[in-house]
Protein backbone atom coordinates (compact mmCIF):
# COMPACT_ATOMS: atom_id res chain seq x y z
CA UNK A 1 0.00 0.00 0.00
CA UNK A 2 2.81 2.48 0.91
CA UNK A 3 4.99 1.31 -1.78
CA UNK A 4 3.00 0.23 -4.72
CA UNK A 5 5.73 1.76 -7.39
CA UNK A 6 8.10 -0.98 -6.02
CA UNK A 7 5.41 -3.64 -5.86
CA UNK A 8 4.87 -3.30 -9.41
CA UNK A 9 9.10 -3.32 -9.81
CA UNK A 10 9.55 -6.78 -7.79
CA UNK A 11 6.61 -8.45 -9.53
CA UNK A 12 8.12 -7.36 -12.76
CA UNK A 13 11.46 -8.56 -11.59
CA UNK A 14 10.46 -12.14 -10.88
CA UNK A 15 8.88 -12.25 -14.48
CA UNK A 16 11.68 -11.39 -16.27
CA UNK A 17 14.82 -12.43 -14.01
CA UNK A 18 14.39 -16.08 -14.14
CA UNK A 19 15.56 -15.86 -18.06
CA UNK A 20 18.62 -14.33 -18.07
CA UNK A 21 20.09 -12.25 -21.38
CA UNK A 22 23.44 -12.48 -22.31
CA UNK A 23 24.73 -9.77 -24.43
CA UNK A 24 27.36 -10.59 -27.27
CA UNK A 25 29.28 -8.36 -29.31
CA UNK A 26 29.99 -8.98 -32.69
CA UNK A 27 32.65 -7.85 -34.91
CA UNK A 28 34.15 -5.28 -32.18
CA UNK A 29 36.80 -2.98 -32.67
CA UNK A 30 37.07 -4.13 -36.31
CA UNK A 31 38.17 -7.85 -34.74
CA UNK A 32 36.97 -11.22 -36.59
CA UNK A 33 35.34 -11.86 -32.94
CA UNK A 34 32.52 -12.80 -30.86
CA UNK A 35 33.05 -11.39 -27.21
CA UNK A 36 32.59 -13.10 -25.12
CA UNK A 37 33.72 -16.20 -26.88
CA UNK A 38 30.91 -18.24 -25.04
CA UNK A 39 27.98 -17.98 -22.89
CA UNK A 40 26.54 -20.61 -20.37
CA UNK A 41 22.71 -20.26 -20.40
CA UNK A 42 20.08 -22.21 -19.43
CA UNK A 43 16.96 -23.04 -20.86
CA UNK A 44 14.38 -20.04 -21.82
CA UNK A 45 18.10 -17.90 -21.36
CA UNK A 46 18.43 -15.44 -24.89
CA UNK A 47 21.33 -14.13 -25.99
CA UNK A 48 21.35 -11.08 -27.77
CA UNK A 49 23.94 -10.35 -30.99
CA UNK A 50 24.94 -6.71 -31.59
CA UNK A 51 26.38 -6.41 -34.91
CA UNK A 52 29.07 -4.09 -35.11
CA UNK A 53 30.42 -2.36 -38.61
CA UNK A 54 31.23 -4.70 -41.63
CA UNK A 55 28.52 -7.72 -42.52
CA UNK A 56 28.89 -10.40 -40.43
CA UNK A 57 26.27 -13.29 -39.68
CA UNK A 58 25.39 -15.14 -36.61
CA UNK A 59 24.65 -19.05 -38.20
CA UNK A 60 24.12 -21.93 -36.29
CA UNK A 61 27.11 -25.36 -36.87
CA UNK A 62 28.01 -28.20 -35.90
CA UNK A 63 30.88 -29.13 -33.18
CA UNK A 64 32.29 -31.45 -36.22
CA UNK A 65 32.31 -28.57 -38.96
CA UNK A 66 32.27 -25.63 -37.10
CA UNK A 67 32.16 -23.21 -40.61
CA UNK A 68 29.41 -24.89 -42.23
CA UNK A 69 25.18 -24.02 -41.60
CA UNK A 70 24.08 -26.48 -39.66
CA UNK A 71 21.00 -27.97 -41.71
CA UNK A 72 17.48 -26.25 -39.97
CA UNK A 73 19.89 -24.33 -37.95
CA UNK A 74 19.56 -20.23 -36.85
CA UNK A 75 21.00 -18.07 -38.90
CA UNK A 76 20.92 -13.99 -38.79
CA UNK A 77 21.50 -13.56 -42.62
CA UNK A 78 24.31 -11.04 -43.14
CA UNK A 79 23.72 -7.82 -41.48
CA UNK A 80 26.16 -4.91 -43.21
CA UNK A 81 26.76 -2.15 -40.75
CA UNK A 82 28.23 0.71 -42.01
CA UNK A 83 31.48 2.22 -40.17
CA UNK A 84 29.66 5.57 -39.15
CA UNK A 85 26.45 3.33 -38.21
CA UNK A 86 24.36 4.62 -35.05
CA UNK A 87 21.69 2.13 -34.86
CA UNK A 88 23.34 -1.37 -34.98
CA UNK A 89 21.30 -4.31 -36.01
CA UNK A 90 20.87 -7.26 -33.14
CA UNK A 91 19.79 -10.80 -33.17
CA UNK A 92 18.65 -12.87 -30.87
CA UNK A 93 18.25 -16.42 -30.13
CA UNK A 94 16.58 -18.31 -26.71
CA UNK A 95 18.27 -21.11 -25.85
CA UNK A 96 16.17 -24.13 -25.76
CA UNK A 97 18.53 -26.83 -24.48
CA UNK A 98 21.82 -27.39 -22.35
CA UNK A 99 23.60 -29.44 -24.92
CA UNK A 100 26.10 -27.13 -26.41
CA UNK A 101 25.17 -25.44 -29.29
CA UNK A 102 27.63 -23.78 -32.06
CA UNK A 103 27.96 -20.85 -34.15
CA UNK A 104 30.13 -19.18 -36.98
CA UNK A 105 30.28 -16.18 -39.08
CA UNK A 106 29.31 -16.65 -42.24
CA UNK A 107 31.24 -14.17 -43.96
CA UNK A 108 34.46 -15.46 -46.65
CA UNK A 109 36.86 -16.06 -44.22
CA UNK A 110 35.79 -15.11 -41.16
CA UNK A 111 35.24 -18.80 -39.60
CA UNK A 112 38.72 -19.46 -40.64
CA UNK A 113 40.12 -17.25 -38.59
CA UNK A 114 38.40 -17.95 -35.82
CA UNK A 115 35.12 -16.20 -35.38
CA UNK A 116 32.88 -18.77 -34.24
CA UNK A 117 30.97 -18.83 -30.44
CA UNK A 118 29.55 -21.10 -28.46
CA UNK A 119 26.31 -21.21 -25.73
CA UNK A 120 27.61 -24.28 -23.04
CA UNK A 121 31.16 -25.76 -24.75
CA UNK A 122 31.95 -28.34 -22.46
CA UNK A 123 35.48 -29.90 -21.50
CA UNK A 124 35.20 -32.50 -23.83
CA UNK A 125 33.70 -30.44 -26.53
CA UNK A 126 35.23 -27.12 -25.39
CA UNK A 127 35.39 -23.61 -27.15
CA UNK A 128 39.16 -23.97 -27.79
CA UNK A 129 38.78 -27.17 -29.76
CA UNK A 130 35.72 -25.57 -31.54
CA UNK A 131 37.72 -22.59 -32.46
CA UNK A 132 40.90 -24.64 -33.33
CA UNK A 133 38.83 -26.86 -35.91
CA UNK A 134 37.85 -23.92 -37.10
CA UNK A 135 40.92 -22.61 -38.19
CA UNK A 136 41.86 -25.87 -39.98
CA UNK A 137 39.01 -25.52 -41.98
CA UNK A 138 39.37 -24.87 -45.53
CA UNK A 139 38.71 -21.83 -47.30
CA UNK A 140 35.31 -23.41 -48.10
CA UNK A 141 33.81 -24.41 -45.04
CA UNK A 142 34.89 -28.02 -45.26
CA UNK A 143 36.20 -29.44 -41.65
CA UNK A 144 40.41 -30.17 -41.99
CA UNK A 145 38.98 -34.27 -40.37
CA UNK A 146 37.06 -34.76 -43.32
CA UNK A 147 38.73 -38.25 -44.45
CA UNK A 148 39.89 -37.31 -48.03
CA UNK A 149 40.19 -40.99 -48.31
CA UNK A 150 38.25 -43.92 -50.55
CA UNK A 151 35.42 -45.02 -48.23
CA UNK A 152 32.09 -42.35 -47.45
CA UNK A 153 34.32 -39.29 -47.39
CA UNK A 154 30.97 -37.28 -47.42
CA UNK A 155 32.20 -36.09 -43.47
CA UNK A 156 29.45 -33.93 -41.50
CA UNK A 157 26.46 -35.06 -43.09
CA UNK A 158 25.64 -31.34 -43.60
CA UNK A 159 25.33 -32.13 -47.54
CA UNK A 160 25.86 -29.58 -49.21
CA UNK A 161 26.78 -32.19 -51.87
CA UNK A 162 28.95 -30.42 -55.00
CA UNK A 163 30.47 -28.09 -52.36
CA UNK A 164 29.09 -24.55 -52.93
CA UNK A 165 27.02 -23.54 -49.70
CA UNK A 166 26.70 -20.03 -51.33
CA UNK A 167 23.11 -18.26 -49.41
CA UNK A 168 22.26 -18.40 -45.85
CA UNK A 169 20.41 -21.45 -45.82
CA UNK A 170 17.27 -20.62 -44.02
CA UNK A 171 14.66 -22.90 -44.07
CA UNK A 172 13.13 -22.48 -41.07
CA UNK A 173 13.15 -18.33 -41.20
CA UNK A 174 15.21 -17.11 -38.68
CA UNK A 175 12.79 -13.82 -38.08
CA UNK A 176 9.69 -16.12 -36.95
CA UNK A 177 10.02 -17.45 -33.25
CA UNK A 178 10.74 -21.09 -34.00
CA UNK A 179 13.39 -22.79 -35.52
CA UNK A 180 15.17 -26.54 -35.09
CA UNK A 181 14.55 -27.82 -31.43
CA UNK A 182 17.90 -26.25 -30.26
CA UNK A 183 17.50 -22.60 -30.08
CA UNK A 184 14.52 -20.18 -31.61
CA UNK A 185 15.24 -16.92 -32.99
CA UNK A 186 13.71 -13.65 -33.23
CA UNK A 187 14.46 -10.33 -34.24
CA UNK A 188 14.65 -8.26 -30.99
CA UNK A 189 14.58 -8.48 -27.24
CA UNK A 190 14.86 -4.84 -27.18
CA UNK A 191 10.95 -4.77 -24.98
CA UNK A 192 12.64 -7.61 -22.31
CA UNK A 193 15.86 -5.65 -21.80
CA UNK A 194 13.93 -2.20 -21.95
CA UNK A 195 11.66 -3.34 -18.74
CA UNK A 196 14.64 -5.04 -16.83
CA UNK A 197 16.53 -1.99 -17.37
CA UNK A 198 13.57 -0.14 -15.88
CA UNK A 199 12.89 -2.22 -13.06
CA UNK A 200 16.21 -2.25 -11.75
CA UNK A 201 16.60 1.15 -11.94
CA UNK A 202 13.85 1.82 -9.44
CA UNK A 203 15.11 -0.62 -7.34
CA UNK A 204 18.64 0.40 -6.79
C1 LIG B 1 31.02 -21.93 -18.00
O1 LIG B 1 31.08 -22.96 -17.02
C2 LIG B 1 32.33 -23.64 -17.00
C3 LIG B 1 32.20 -24.80 -16.06
O2 LIG B 1 31.55 -24.42 -14.89
C4 LIG B 1 33.41 -22.67 -16.61
O3 LIG B 1 34.66 -23.31 -16.60
C5 LIG B 1 33.45 -21.53 -17.62
O4 LIG B 1 34.40 -20.56 -17.22
C6 LIG B 1 32.09 -20.89 -17.75
N1 LIG B 1 32.14 -19.95 -18.85
C7 LIG B 1 31.63 -18.72 -18.79
C8 LIG B 1 31.74 -17.91 -20.03
O5 LIG B 1 31.11 -18.29 -17.78
C1 LIG C 1 27.58 -8.74 -47.20
O1 LIG C 1 28.29 -9.91 -47.47
C2 LIG C 1 27.64 -10.78 -48.38
C3 LIG C 1 28.45 -12.04 -48.53
O2 LIG C 1 29.78 -11.76 -48.79
C4 LIG C 1 27.44 -10.08 -49.71
O3 LIG C 1 26.72 -10.92 -50.58
C5 LIG C 1 26.66 -8.80 -49.49
O4 LIG C 1 26.56 -8.10 -50.70
C6 LIG C 1 27.35 -7.95 -48.44
N1 LIG C 1 26.53 -6.77 -48.19
C7 LIG C 1 27.01 -5.55 -48.26
C8 LIG C 1 26.04 -4.44 -48.04
O5 LIG C 1 28.20 -5.33 -48.44
C1 LIG D 1 28.08 7.61 -43.11
O1 LIG D 1 29.07 7.63 -44.12
C2 LIG D 1 28.53 7.62 -45.43
C3 LIG D 1 29.68 7.47 -46.41
O2 LIG D 1 30.82 8.15 -45.96
C4 LIG D 1 27.72 8.88 -45.65
O3 LIG D 1 27.17 8.87 -46.94
C5 LIG D 1 26.61 8.92 -44.63
O4 LIG D 1 25.90 10.13 -44.74
C6 LIG D 1 27.16 8.80 -43.22
N1 LIG D 1 26.06 8.68 -42.29
C7 LIG D 1 26.05 9.30 -41.12
C8 LIG D 1 24.86 9.03 -40.26
O5 LIG D 1 26.96 10.03 -40.74
C1 LIG E 1 35.27 -36.88 -22.17
O1 LIG E 1 36.36 -37.48 -22.84
C2 LIG E 1 36.98 -38.49 -22.07
C3 LIG E 1 38.21 -38.96 -22.82
O2 LIG E 1 37.92 -39.14 -24.18
C4 LIG E 1 35.98 -39.62 -21.84
O3 LIG E 1 36.57 -40.64 -21.05
C5 LIG E 1 34.79 -39.06 -21.09
O4 LIG E 1 33.80 -40.05 -20.95
C6 LIG E 1 34.18 -37.89 -21.85
N1 LIG E 1 33.14 -37.27 -21.05
C7 LIG E 1 31.96 -37.01 -21.54
C8 LIG E 1 30.99 -36.38 -20.61
O5 LIG E 1 31.65 -37.28 -22.69
C1 LIG F 1 41.15 -34.37 -51.47
O1 LIG F 1 41.72 -34.95 -52.61
C2 LIG F 1 41.72 -34.09 -53.73
C3 LIG F 1 42.19 -34.84 -54.95
O2 LIG F 1 42.96 -35.94 -54.59
C4 LIG F 1 42.62 -32.90 -53.41
O3 LIG F 1 42.64 -32.00 -54.50
C5 LIG F 1 42.06 -32.20 -52.18
O4 LIG F 1 42.93 -31.14 -51.81
C6 LIG F 1 41.95 -33.17 -51.04
N1 LIG F 1 41.27 -32.49 -49.94
C7 LIG F 1 41.68 -32.63 -48.69
C8 LIG F 1 40.88 -31.93 -47.67
O5 LIG F 1 42.67 -33.29 -48.39
C1 LIG G 1 12.61 -26.06 -28.49
O1 LIG G 1 11.95 -25.42 -29.53
C2 LIG G 1 11.43 -26.30 -30.49
C3 LIG G 1 10.88 -25.49 -31.62
O2 LIG G 1 10.13 -24.41 -31.18
C4 LIG G 1 10.39 -27.18 -29.84
O3 LIG G 1 9.88 -28.09 -30.78
C5 LIG G 1 11.04 -27.96 -28.71
O4 LIG G 1 10.06 -28.70 -28.03
C6 LIG G 1 11.71 -27.03 -27.75
N1 LIG G 1 12.45 -27.81 -26.78
C7 LIG G 1 12.42 -27.54 -25.49
C8 LIG G 1 13.26 -28.39 -24.63
O5 LIG G 1 11.74 -26.63 -25.03
CU1 LIG H 1 32.26 -11.98 -39.62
Amino acid sequence: MHFPLATVALATLATTVSAANFQVQVGASSQLAFSPTSVNASVGDTVSFVFNPKNHTVTQSTFPAPCQPMSGGVDSGFQPVAANATNVPSFTVTVNATTPLWFFCHQTGHCEEGMVFAINPTANKSFESFQAAAKASSADGTPASTSNTTGSGSGSGSGSGSGSSTSSTAPTSSSSSKSNGAVAAGARAGGLLAMVGFAAGILL
